[in-house]
């Protein structure tokens, strides 16, 4: 059974609006949508743990991460699960997404379901950058904008 979810990105200046698409349990996640107001160039795109913008985005805490593992790039074996890696802007501040996941879920205890998306200021350098930060953040920098994920019509 296909189960959709949407995400509405909001902040002071970059807006934008995430589809996912599961088509079977366990299945890989089709990710697409479009961010607009960034500055030329990548900046980091995850999923964090939490739903939450008591604080604006940074209660959304850290990426989404319940196997314990470090941070890393989309096709790496070691990766937290909310690790998107970078969009893409072009030089009118849009980037384009368009991605297929194999860790995202929609539904069980790992869903993603209720956790928001979060651009950055920065690139997430993918766990290699060789900074402190690397290995939990990418060093992606501050948080540009968040929404929550939400169940929508298929
Ligand atoms: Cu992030
Ligand atoms: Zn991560």
């Amino acid at each position: 059974m296909t189960i959709k979810a949407v995400c509405i990105l909001v902040g002071e200046k970059v807006k934008g609006v995430i589809n996912f698409t599961q088509e079977a349990a366990d299945g890989p996640v089709k990710v697409t949508g479009e961010v607009t107001g960034l500055a030329a160039g990548n900046h980091g795109f995850h999923i964090h743990e939490f739903g939450d913008y008591t604080s604006g985005c940074s209660s959304a805490g850290s990426h989404f991460n319940p196997f314990k593992k470090t941070h890393g790039a989309p096709e790496d074996e070691v990766r937290h699960v909310g690790d998107l890696g970078n969009c893409v802007a072009d030089d009118s501040g849009i980037a384009k997404i368009d991605l297929t996941d194999k860790l995202l879920n929609l539904t069980g205890v790992n869903s993603i379901i209720g956790r928001s998306v979060v651009v950055h200021a920065d690139v997430d350098d993918l766990g290699k950058g060789g900074h402190e930060q690397s290995l939990t953040t990418g060093n992606a920098g501050g948080r540009l904008a968040c929404g929550v994920i939400g169940i929508t019509k298929v």
